[in-house]
C-alpha cells in the first residue's frame, strides 16, 4: 500500500512539473479531482497515465499554437502601433512645416517686400519733388537775379539817359541872345510853358534881391536859379518886337497860378525903366500888375513911385504907383510869411502871405 501511495504522489508531482503554468489557462481541472488514479492493476497504470496524457500533450500544441498566434498578434499589433506612430509623427512633422510655412511664405516675403518697396517709391517720388520743387526755386532765383540784373542795367541806362537829357535840358535851356550894342548874354528858357524865355526867378531865397538899381539895371544871380535878368535886356528886347509876359506863382504849400499879358513892354534907362505896356490879362491869379503900368523901376536907392516913402524899401524893386497889390523882388520867406513876395489878387491881398515861386517869362508876340 506505501507503494500505491507513493506513486499517486509521484504522479501528481510529475503532473504538476510538467504543468506548472496552464493552470486555469486551458482548461485543466486540478483542484480535488484525482487526475492519475491508479487502478488495482498495476500492469494497466501505464497505458492509463499515458491515455490521460496525450489528450494533454495535444492540448500543449494548441496551446503553443495559441500562444503562436497571440505572438503573431502581438506582432502585427506592435507593426500596427509602429504605423500609427510613424503616421503621428510624419502628421506632426507636416503641421510643424505647415505652421513654419505660414510664418514666413513666400507670399507674404513678397508682400513685405512689395510694401518696402511701395514705401520706397514713396520717399523717392517725395525726394524727387522736393528736389523739383529745389530746382524750380533754383530756377526762379536764377530768372530773379537775371530780371535783377537786367533792371540794374535798365537803371543804369536810365541814369545815363538822365544824364544825358539834364546835360542837353540844361544846354538847351539856355541859349545867348545878341542884341543891338550890347554884348551877347544868356537866358533861360522855360520848360513849361514851352518857348518862353525866363527874365526872373524866385525859387529858394538863395540868391539877394534886396539890390540897388545897377544890380536891376545889368542884372544878377544864376540863370539855372534865381536871378533876374536885367532890365536894359528887358528894354532891347521888348523893344526890338512885341513880347508876351507870362508869370507863375506858387504857394508854401505848393499851389500854383499864373497871369499872362500880351502885350509887354519896358521902356529906357532914360524913361526909368518905365513899365510902359502889359497888353490884356488872362490868367487864374487875377490881375494884380495893370495899377503898375506906365509906373516907373523903383530900387531902394532910386525912388521913382509916387508914394512918399521908397515903396522898394519895404516891398523890393518894383514898378510902383503908390506902391500896388504885386511885388516879385520883395524879401524870401521860406515859410511862405509876412511882407515879401506878393501877388495880391492870389491871396486877397493878405500881406501876411509871401509867394515862395515866381518866374516870370516873355516871348515874342506871334
Ligand atoms: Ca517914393
Amino acid at each position: 500500500m506505501e507503494h500505491l501511495k507513493m506513486l499517486r504522489l509521484l504522479s501528481y508531482l510529475l503532473g504538476l512539473l510538467i504543468f506548472p503554468s496552464v493552470q486555469g489557462g486551458i482548461g485543466f481541472h486540478s483542484k480535488d479531482e484525482s487526475l492519475c488514479v491508479l487502478q488495482d492493476a498495476p500492469q494497466q497504470c501505464g497505458s492509463f497515465c499515458l491515455a490521460t496524457l496525450n489528450p494533454l500533450l495535444d492540448d500543449s500544441d494548441n496551446i503553443r499554437k495559441r500562444l503562436e498566434e497571440i505572438e503573431a498578434g502581438l506582432d502585427s499589433r506592435f507593426k500596427l502601433a509602429e504605423e500609427q506612430h510613424m503616421a503621428v509623427k510624419s502628421e506632426i512633422k507636416n503641421q510643424l512645416q505647415e505652421q513654419v510655412s505660414k510664418i514666413i511664405t513666400k507670399e507674404d516675403f513678397a508682400n513685405s517686400i512689395q510694401a518696402l518697396q511701395t514705401k520706397l517709391d514713396t520717399r523717392l517720388d517725395r525726394t524727387e519733388e522736393q528736389l523739383k520743387s529745389m530746382k524750380t526755386t533754383a530756377d526762379d532765383n536764377d530768372k530773379l537775379k537775371r530780371r535783377v540784373n537786367t533792371l540794374q542795367d535798365t537803371i543804369k541806362n536810365l541814369k545815363t539817359i538822365e544824364k544825358t537829357k539834364s546835360e542837353l535840358s540844361s544846354q538847351l535851356s539856355e541859349y545867348r541872345i545878341k542884341l543891338r550894342e550890347m554884348e551877347p548874354f544868356k537866358v533861360s528858357c522855360a520848360s513849361f510853358p514851352f518857348g518862353w524865355t525866363v527874365i526872373q526867378r524866385r525859387i529858394d531865397g538863395s540868391e539877394n534881391f534886396h539890390r540897388n538899381w545897377n544890380d536891376y539895371k545889368y542884372g544878377f544871380g544864376n540863370v539855372r536859379g534865381e536871378f533876374f535878368i536885367g532890365l536894359e535886356k528887358l528894354h532891347r528886347m521888348t523893344e526890338a518886337r512885341p513880347h508876351e509876359l507870362y508869370i507863375k506863382l506858387g504857394k508854401v504849400n505848393g499851389s500854383t497860378s499864373y497871369a499872362h499879358y500880351d502885350d509887354f513892354m519896358i521902356g529906357s534907362e532914360k524913361e526909368l525903366y518905365e513899365l510902359k505896356n502889359l497888353g490884356k490879362y488872362s490868367g487864374e491869379a487875377g490881375d494884380s500888375l495893370t495899377y503898375n503900368k506906365n509906373q516907373k523901376f523903383t530900387t531902394f536907392d532910386r525912388d521913382n513911385d509916387l508914394d512918399k516913402r521908397n515903396c522898394a524899401a519895404a516891398y523890393g524893386a518894383w514898378w510902383y504907383d503908390k506902391c500896388g497889390f504885386s511885388s516879385l523882388n520883395g524879401k524870401y520867406s521860406k515859410e511862405g510869411k509876412g511882407y515879401g513876395i506878393h501877388w495880391g489878387s492870389w491871396h486877397n491881398h493878405d500881406w501876411q502871405i509871401s509867394l515862395t515861386f515866381t518866374e516870370m517869362m516873355i516871348r515874342p508876340k506871334s
